[in-house]
């Protein structure tokens, strides 16, 4: 009789640093500094996580008084998460270079031969949410820096299109902190446990629905959307059982937030261009592109309306983009409307 083939272990409940050293020694050729440049993001995510629980207890609530390179007020917690990733990525030699929302400018962190990644990164994103405690997040990307190590990282190694990540995930810090990681192929939930201080396997291989029944869209801007975003947002209203409408809304205003609901349980999430904002509110570097990124990943998709927000060609470090990212079936029937006008 023949032997029967067993199934793959359960990875369910395996730590993310396994997950991470698995994903190492199944890569032939792997030299370990991606593996370590990863830890070291992760190790950044622990600490932030700390910061974040600690905020009302330690006073490190409210507002620093400077403003950003994007006029916004700077809050006491986003500068802890930034220094806090700076200082952590800054260690091991095999970082480069540092986009951050924070910051005006990219930030050279390592000339090191071994220094061969960028990183991009909203450290601490939906900072209006801090002060009551509404879930906040973290957002990342890494990408292989161009050309000859030993070599300062340029604003061409960070200037590419999303395409070109090699990993992308968020933290969402809300009743639990989790990290959600892609490499491009199968997008994990990692669930974090704070008694251990470990992240744990929770969600595996999480799949996008191909349609959902849950928009979300700060519908305040309304009356500055253009005529094609206007219609798709009163027919979502309209009453059809055949297409599950209405649909619910929800909006929590951290795009990690809405974009982690969006992810489990499809449907749509938009920040679309309108006559305040002409070329939307997001980032493209650290916000749409990781998430993109991430949906696609996970069978969903991501569109500034027109084009994949994964082909865009960044111009500028802090370039904005709008963003509609959810179920595949919910945001092309969102792109339909924007060219129907
Ligand atoms: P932030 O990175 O400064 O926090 O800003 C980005 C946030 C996103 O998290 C969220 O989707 C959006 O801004 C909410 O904007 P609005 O308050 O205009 O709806
Ligand atoms: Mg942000």
């Amino acid at each position: 009789m023949s032997a029967s083939i067993q199934p793959p272990p359960p990875k369910l409940g395996i730590t993310l640093e396994t997950y991470i050293m698995e994903g190492m020694i199944g890569s032939p050729g792997a030299t370990g500094h991606f593996t370590s440049l990863l830890n070291q993001v992760c190790l950044a995510a622990r600490m932030i996580t700390a910061h974040v629980r600690a905020a009302g207890l330690a006073d490190v609530l409210g507002y620093t008084g400077q403003t950003n390179v994007q006029g916004e007020a700077v809050q006491k917690l986003d500068e802890l998460a930034n220094n806090t990733l700076r200082s952590v990525l800054s260690r091991r030699g095999h970082c480069a270079a540092i986009v951050s929302e924070e910051d005006d400018e990219m930030t050279p962190i390592s000339d090191d031969p071994r220094a061969k990644y960028v990183v991009v990164v909203d450290p601490l994103d939906g900072s209006s949410n801090i002060d009551c405690n509404v879930a906040i997040g973290t957002i990342f990307g890494i990408l292989k820096k161009r050309g000859e190590g030993g070599l300062p990282a340029t604003k061409d190694d960070v200037l590419r299109p999303g395409r070109d990540l090699l990993c992308a995930g968020y933290l969402l810090y809300s009743a639990q902190t989790m990290l959600v990681l892609t490499f491009g192929r199968g997008v994990h939930g990692f669930t974090y446990d704070p008694g251990v201080g470990e992240f744990f396997l929770s969600h595996e291989n999480i799949r996008c629905p191909e349609k959902g029944s849950v928009y979300s869209i700060n519908g305040g801007n309304s009356t500055r959307w253009s005529a094609g975003v206007r219609k798709w947002a009163a027919w979502i209203k309209e009453e059809d059982k055949a297409t599950s409408r209405p649909y619910s809304s929800r909006y929590v205003g951290s795009l990690v937030a809405d974009a982690h609901r969006t992810l489990l349980k499809g449907g749509i999430f938009a920040y679309p261009a309108d006559t305040k904002s002409p070329k939307g509110k997001l980032r493209l570097l650290y916000e749409a592109n990781p998430m993109a990124y991430i949906f696609e990943a996970a069978g969903g998709a991501a569109t500034d309306g027109t084009s994949r927000i994964l082909d865009l060609q960044p111009t500028e470090t802090h370039e904005r983009t709008p963003l509609v990212l959810g179920s595949r079936e919910d945001v092309e029937t969102f792109a339909r409307f924007l060219r129907e006008g």
